[in-house]
């Protein structure tokens, strides 16, 4: 250590508290050099203090652009206390700084201003202070980094107490500097991401073209009074290109997500196969995979007319938005390969918000683009998008941070089956595959059960399990019921929207429209050229006990048995949820009792 007074450097944009911090360093005995500005105010309230071109031998030059970038600053500051570093600072007679007092133009203020323009928010780029604070929070072994006035007061009782600062706080400045200083770099980022990096306009387009666009802007947030919103990636470059159309954020959330879905879906299986999601409000109301439908099937998922003609996306699809038809209304889809005609058509009748793809056939791209008046949002993704290991989620203010769920689901998940029955065939693999990659994206508590590789009942976001469990289960009763002979032949008027029949026959499946007031019923009785009597408890009854081999997986483990009991009142047949309940023997004999088959996952996948 030098025996000549220690030396404090300041230079703070933020003059707040600096008269009587500086009047205390003083008191202890240090030597002061100050920048331009922070110099002026301490001398002009009567102390001594040198400017930093003291030392630099150099005048503050090009406006106040360059002041304390300078090997006599910087050397001073990232000097260790080693041997080799001492006799460089000896040979150009550079004197080690202790302190470094530093907080930053106001860049954020000045690009708030109304009348803030490109070459005045540049000037606000604070560089000189910037490495100021990098270099002593680099240094912090040796040197003290104070960048908010808030510290003042710790570092004069400190260091009149013992003449130093404690490790302890020079760690806790450090911290501090470096998260300002990323703080000011993301704010500077942000702007010229807004500035530069947009695709709403062709000028802005030709200006990102060579380097990737980094950045999406979205018309508001989750509600039209957020604004302003955007999509953006810090690193690389958006894998996301906008074909038709122009997301909002629940869009965008939406397409995230179910994309995620889809491409883990198709890999879930060898060979792969096509995968195909039907989202809503960040949760699937469908999801399934590309197994050929029968004559039935083809009737209830609306295709019919169709039905020789669907490729194996084309039925993933048509099984994704025949799993919960009123849910889907106005979903956004996402498909796991290059979408063809055939899949475009079926998208074309239905009423939904925009698709997510890795690509599009040419005739595919044409009939999608023309929806909604070519305002339907079609997205490409980057198949080969790889998201960062960790994510990172402000609430509230604070940001929250984990590893990304990248747990893998797939047959072998389901190979600790706890019941005697332990016939786990090939299709009730794929369906548990299915109804549990389902859930890893759906808001937790989730429950879901599938059949035939699709998603047939869906419960999302309840507080309560045995809710979600009968919310799922109903689901897929009803799904079941629209297989009714009598359903299938409900005599609607010619020309009845497709959207228009899949309400009626919730309605009619729901019997709750034989409980409606004589408006709604009348309504609903003016759909047919005949009216329809309500299907009998007789008819129901006989009809759910068709109804076998279902799936049905849980997101956290079932804490009663009333899940297992309620699930097999929908035909289930095959369970699959975590162990770990205190229950867990309950519910397994439960499930022995029915003689279904119940493999315990061990895999949580709580999503919130
Ligand atoms: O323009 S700068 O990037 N160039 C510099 O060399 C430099 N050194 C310190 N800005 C620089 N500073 C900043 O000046 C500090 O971060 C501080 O905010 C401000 C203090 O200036 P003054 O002492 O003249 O009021």
């Amino acid at each position: 250590m030098s025996s000549e007074a220690p030396i404090a450097l300041l230079s703070v944009y933020d003059k707040t508290g600096l008269l009587p911090f500086a009047k205390g360093l003083k008191e202890l005995g240090f030597r002061l050099l100050g920048s331009g500005g922070t110099a002026k105010m301490i001398r002009e309230a009567g102390m001594e203090i040198e400017d930093v071109s003291s030392i630099t031998k150099a005048p503050e030059m090009l406006g106040g652009r360059v002041k304390t970038l300078h090997p006599a600053v910087h050397g001073g500051i990232l000097s260790r206390d080693i041997e080799s570093d001492l006799a460089d600072l000896a040979t150009n007679k550079i004197s080690p700084i202790t302190l470094v007092v530093c907080n930053l133009y106001p860049f954020v203020l000045q690009t708030q201003k109304p009348d803030c323009t490109l070459a005045g928010a540049i000037e606000e780029i604070d560089i000189g202070g910037v490495t100021l604070l990098r270099a002593a929070a680099k240094n912090h072994a040796r040197v003290s980094i104070i960048s908010s006035p808030s510290d003042y007061d710790v570092i004069l009782s400190e260091w009149k107490q013992s003449s130093a600062i404690s490790d302890a706080t020079k760690r806790g400045l450090a911290l501090k500097a470096f998260e300002s200083t990323k703080a000011y770099d993301e704010a500077i980022a942000d702007y010229f991401r807004k500035m530069y990096a947009s695709v709403d306009s062709e000028k802005d387009m030709i200006a990102g073209a060579g380097v990737g666009y980094q950045r999406l802007p979205l018309r508001y947030g989750a509600n039209p009074h957020q604004k302003p919103a955007q999509a953006f990636v810090e690193q690389g470059e958006m894998p996301i290109k906008i074909l038709s159309g122009s997301p909002g954020y629940i869009n965008l959330l939406d397409a995230l997500n179910s994309w995620a879905l889809v491409k883990e879906l198709a890999a879930a299986f060898n060979p792969p196969l096509p995968a195909a999601a039907s989202f809503k409000h960040v949760s699937p109301a469908g999801a399934a995979v590309g197994i050929a439908l029968d004559e039935r099937e083809a009737q209830v998922f609306g295709v019919a007319d169709i039905k020789d003609s669907l490729t194996p996306l084309a039925s993933a699809y048509a099984r994704a938005r025949g799993a919960d038809r009123m849910s889907s209304f106005g979903d956004f889809i996402a498909l796991s390969h290059t979408v063809d005609a055939i899949t475009a058509r079926i998208i074309n009748r239905e009423v939904s918000d925009g698709v997510i793809a890795p690509g599009y056939e040419p005739e595919a791209l044409d009939i999608l683009s023309k929806k909604k008046g070519g305002k339907y949002c079609v997205l490409q993704m980057d198949a080969n998008y790889v998201p960062p290991d960790i994510e990172t989620r402000q609430v509230y203010g604070i940001s929250l941070q984990q590893r990304r769920n990248d747990c893998k689901i797939d047959e072998s998940l389901f190979q600790n089956i706890v019941t005697s029955n332990k016939d786990l065939t090939k299709q009730a693999i794929t369906d548990l595959t299915v109804a549990t990659l389902a859930l890893k994206y759906t808001q937790s508590n989730s429950v879901c059960y599938a059949l035939n590789g699709a998603v047939i009942g869906l419960g999302a976001g309840q507080q309560s399990r045995i809710h979600c469990t009968r919310l799922a289960g109903d689901k897929a009763d009803n799904w079941w019921l629209r297989h009714h002979p009598r359903v299938l032949a409900l005599p609607f008027k010619k020309g009845t929207k497709r959207a228009d029949k899949a309400n009626a026959i919730d309605l009619f499946v729901t019997g709750q429209v034989f409980e409606a007031d004589p408006s709604e019923r009348a309504q609903w009785e003016s759909l047919f050229d005949e009216v329809p009597a309500p299907l009998s408890k007789e008819e129901r009854e006989q009809h759910m006990q068709q109804l076998t081999g279902v799936a049905c997986s849980s997101d956290a483990f079932f804490p009663f048995p009333d899940n297992v009991h309620r699930a097999r009142k929908s035909g289930v047949q095959y369970l699959a949820a975590p162990g770990g309940s205190i229950m867990d023997a309950e519910c397994i004999k439960t499930a022995d009792n029915y003689g279904i088959v119940f493999a315990h996952t061990n895999l949580r996948l709580a999503k919130m």
